[in-house]
């Protein structure tokens, strides 16, 4: 997959290129990330500029992010980072990994760019969350780390992207590592037994229970899962209430709500 990023600050990815599985990525030539300095396309030697009609934060100008588009061999599927754009989520990110083979990503300032080049290059705009950074570089960070995950080859485990949270709709379940004990916490002996069913069974019913916890809204369409709430709820009879807060298993304040069955 291909990434052709349009920046005024070419600089800003330089550690995200040199470091851990992005920079394995691009040896493999599972990704390719080109950066282009929009910059160099404008004849003044800015290529941001005041908003017509007045206004304190810079708008990157139509010509030279044009030309800078212009320059490409090939446009891909032209995104722009914006706080205006659709909320980016683990289903965008599945979606553009399958089916974009080349992404164009034009970061924006804080200000934005000039309307009439979205008019006329963008497919479409993508935000992160609602919230302002100061450009869209941090978010095309974001974007592009979350589809690369779904990339084959891209992590050691070919299947690691399937336990991630969020694949079947599920948050991950709690994860401890060795030392088995620190300063009297206790975690699950199940994942001591070596009892692959069992540890299946109890990260299963714990993730499920996490999702309902911490995020219901994932569930709320789900009636697979609804079932398999309730089966949760009793499978983790077996704990006490200290060992569930123990394991993250329970939710400290609010009363806990229903999902109401559509
Ligand atoms: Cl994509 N860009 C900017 N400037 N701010 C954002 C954003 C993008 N997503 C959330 N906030």
């Amino acid at each position: 997959m291909k990434f052709q990023i349009l920046t005024l600050f070419p600089e800003f990815f330089s550690s995200f290129i040199q470091t851990g599985l992005i920079s394995k990525a691009i040896q493999k030539s599972i990704i390719d990330i080109e950066l282009i300095d929009v910059k160099i396309f404008s004849d003044k030697g800015r290529a941001d500029d005041y908003p017509i009609g007045g206004g304190e934060s810079m708008i990157i100008s139509y010509t030279p992010l044009k030309k800078a588009l212009q320059s490409l061999k090939k446009l891909g599927h032209v995104v722009c980072l914006s706080p205006q754009g659709e909320i980016w989520n683990f289903k965008k990110a599945k979606g553009f990994s399958t089916q974009y083979k080349t992404v164009t990503l034009i970061c924006g300032r804080y200000g934005g760019i000039d309307l009439r080049l979205i008019q006329d290059f963008v497919h479409e705009e993508i935000s992160i969350g609602d919230y302002v950074l100061n450009g869209g570089e941090t978010a095309s960070l974001v974007l592009i780390e979350s589809c690369s995950r779904f990339l084959e080859n891209f992590m050691k485990n070919r299947k690691s992207h399937q336990k991630d949270s969020f694949e079947n709709s599920l948050l991950k379940s709690p994860q401890w590592t060795k030392p088995n004990s620190i300063e009297g916490h206790t975690i699950p002996k199940i994942l001591l037994s070596g009892h692959h069913k069992k540890i299946k069974e109890f990260r299963y019913y714990s993730s499920l229970w996490l999702t309902y916890l911490k995020k219901p809204y994932l569930l709320e369409k789900k009636s697979l899962f609804l079932k398999d709430l309730f089966k949760a709820k009793n499978y983790l009879k077996q704990f006490s209430p200290l060992e569930l807060k123990a394991l993250g298993l329970k939710k400290e304040k609010a009363d806990l709500v229903l999902i109401k069955k559509k």
